[in-house]
């Protein structure tokens, strides 16, 4: 049985996982694990997890994964890292739901939106929540630019509440962590995200709390804060909230 808290430096690595078993190399809070397990979910995959101290990462990390980074999947003897070369693999292994379009030029939608929320959204919303004063409204301005372009292309979709139409689809899954997020990344009144500018993602994102896989998946907000809390307290704890598990 493989434990919950994560793995440290010094640490025996657990067995690889048995043939045919599907392993996520994960940490519990980590946003881009988070894409990785909706996807497992949406597809309804069964997997095991093995979670890893990413402050004090485990030797053995390094030889499966060169960049020693979660999501990390192992799978009869493969591995793949990155999370959205991981989703891509998931969707097309494994049955279940597609979750990347077909269509060429839809694909290209959705790479294309998918750049602009690595580019000019998640970075500011991680720096929205680190940065004070005029700064921070200049990066919220930054962070609106970025969204707009996602809100736009919903507006576009004529009755459908997903960027995969009318269920998620692959672009949902990867932006959704910091949606998860964002009233513990955004909580002054000055940076929250407004119906009148953002009414489509603002309808996006609660008809993604409404999603099963969503709901299975979902950071439990209060463990969340105290983890934050023990970042900023400069001692990251992957462990907070299974003091009684092993
Ligand atoms: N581009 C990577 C980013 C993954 C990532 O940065 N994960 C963090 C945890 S949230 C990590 O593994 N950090 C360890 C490190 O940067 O060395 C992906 O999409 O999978």
């Amino acid at each position: 049985m493989l434990p919950k808290k994560a793995f440290k430096t010094g640490s025996t690595a657990p067995d690889p996982p048995a043939p045919g078993v599907l392993r996520l190399i994960s940490s519990r809070f980590c946003p881009y694990a988070h894409r990785t397990r909706l996807v497992l979910a949406a597809k309804g995959i069964d997997y095991e997890t093995v979670n890893v101290c990413l402050y004090k990462k485990p030797e053995w990390f390094f030889s499966i994964n060169p960049l020693a980074k979660v999501p990390t999947l192992q799978h009869d003897g493969k591995v793949v890292y990155e999370s959205l070369v991981c989703n891509e693999y998931l969707d097309r292994v494994f049955p279940g739901r597609k979750l990347l379009p077909e269509e060429p030029l839809e694909k290209a939608r959705i790479g294309m939106l998918q750049a602009v929320w690595d580019a000019k959204c998640q970075p500011n919303l991680m720096k929205v929540s680190m940065s004070e004063g005029e700064e921070r409204q200049k990066v919220f301005d930054a962070l609106k630019e970025g969204l707009s372009f996602l809100e736009k292309h919903l507006a576009t979709q004529s009755g459908k509440s997903f960027f995969g139409g009318d269920q998620p689809g692959i672009l949902d899954y990867s932006i959704w962590p910091w949606f998860e997020l964002i009233d513990l990344l955004l909580t002054d009144d000055d940076v929250k995200l407004q119906e009148v500018e953002f009414p489509e993602l603002l309808a996006w994102r609660a008809a993604m709390f409404d999603r099963p896989e969503v709901q299975t998946c979902a950071f439990d907000m209060s463990v969340f804060a105290k983890y934050v809390a023990t970042m900023r307290a400069g001692n990251p704890d992957p462990d907070i909230g299974l003091e009684d598990s092993n």
